[in-house]
C-alpha cells in the first residue's frame, strides 16, 4: 500500500489543481512501482497536525480518487469522516482505512451501506495529544482486545468478516518500547483471525532507532516493513514502494517453498 497525501493547492494563480496533479503523478509512479492499493488521505493525523473541513477534504481527495478509479486502481481512503467515506465509496474506493476504526458517529454506518473493505486502526488518545505519555498494563493484549472488539462492532453493523483489515497503529499514542512490542506481538494480532496491516514507513520510531530525519529513513523503513511481514502482516503502508517491492520480492523468493517464485525462475 503507498501512501498519497493530497496537500493544499499551494498556488493560489489558477493551480487550484497543483495539489491534485502532484498527487496524481505520485500515485501513477507508486502503482508503476508496484503498489497493489494506493491510500489517498487528504487530512494529516500526525501529531499536532491542524483539523481540515469535510468539505476541504473531500475536494482535495476526490478528484484524486476518481482519476486512479478510472485507471482501474484499488483505491483505499484515509479518513475520519464518514461523508468522506461516502464520497470516496461513491467514487470506487476500494478500501476504507480508518485510525479511528469506524468509531466516529455514523461511520460503521457509511462502511457497512457498501462492500468496501475497512481498515480498523487502533490509536490511544487523540492525535493532538496521543504522543505526550502514551500507557499501557500490557500494550499488545491492550491493542488486541481494542481491535477484536472494533471487529465485532463492525461485524455486528453489518461488515461481514471478510472485508475486515487489524492494524495496531504504529505511533498512534506509543513511545518506541510500545511499538517495538506491536511488532514482536503482530502474531498474537493475527491470531484474531484477519489480515493485519502494518505502517511504520518514515515513522518517528525509525528516527528514533536510526538517528536520522523522515526523508533519510527508508532503509529503516525497509527492514521494519520485512519485520512486519515476517510475522504476518499482509498489508504494509509504505511511502518507498519501488524499494519495498523490491525487498518483498528477495524476502519473499528466499522464503517460497521452491526457491524462486514461478515468475521467477
Ligand atoms: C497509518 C495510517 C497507519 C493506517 C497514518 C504516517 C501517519 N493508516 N495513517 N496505519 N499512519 N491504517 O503515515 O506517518 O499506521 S498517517
Amino acid at each position: 500500500m503507498g501512501v498519497i497525501n493530497v496537500t493544499p493547492d499551494s498556488f493560489s494563480d489558477g493551480g487550484r489543481y497543483a495539489g491534485h496533479d502532484a498527487a496524481l503523478a505520485h500515485a501513477r509512479q507508486m502503482l508503476a512501482d508496484g503498489a497493489d492499493i494506493v491510500d489517498v488521505g487528504g487530512e494529516s493525523t500526525r501529531p499536532g497536525a491542524a483539523p481540515v473541513a469535510e468539505a476541504d477534504e473531500i475536494d482535495r481527495v476526490l478528484p484524486v480518487i476518481e482519476a486512479l478509479v478510472a485507471d482501474g486502481a484499488r483505491v483505499s481512503v484515509d479518513t475520519m469522516k464518514p461523508a468522506v467515506m461516502r464520497a470516496a465509496i461513491a467514487a470506487g474506493a476500494a478500501m476504507i482505512n480508518d485510525v479511528r476504526a469506524l468509531r466516529a458517529p455514523g461511520a460503521l454506518e457509511a462502511a457497512a451501506a457498501s462492500d468496501v473493505a475497512v481498515c480498523l486502526m487502533h490509536m490511544q488518545g487523540e492525535p493532538r495529544t496521543m504522543q505526550a505519555a502514551p500507557h499501557y498494563d500490557d500494550v499488545v493484549a491492550d491493542v488486541r482486545d481494542f481491535l477484536a472488539t472494533r471487529a465485532a462492532a463492525a461485524i455486528a453493523a453489518g461488515i461481514s468478516h471478510e472485508r475486515i483489515v487489524l492494524d495496531p497503529g504504529f505511533g498512534f499514542g506509543k513511545s518506541l518500547a510500545h511499538n517495538l512490542a506491536l511488532l514482536r506481538g503482530l502474531p498474537e494480532l493475527r491470531a484474531l483471525g484477519f489480515p493485519v496491516l502494518a505502517g511504520l514507513s518514515r515513522k518517528s520510531s525509525i528516527g528514533q532507532i536510526t538517528g536520522r530525519e523522515a526523508s533519510e529513513r527508508t532503509a529503516g523503513s525497509l527492514a521494519a516493513a520485512l519485520a512486519a511481514v515476517a510475522r504476518g502482516a499482509a498489508i504494509v503502508r509504505v511511502h518507498d514502494v519501488r524499494e519495498t517491492v523490491d525487498a518483498l520480492k528477495v524476502w519473499h523468493a528466499v522464503n517460497a517453498p521452491n526457491g524462486l517464485s514461478r515468475e521467477s525462475r
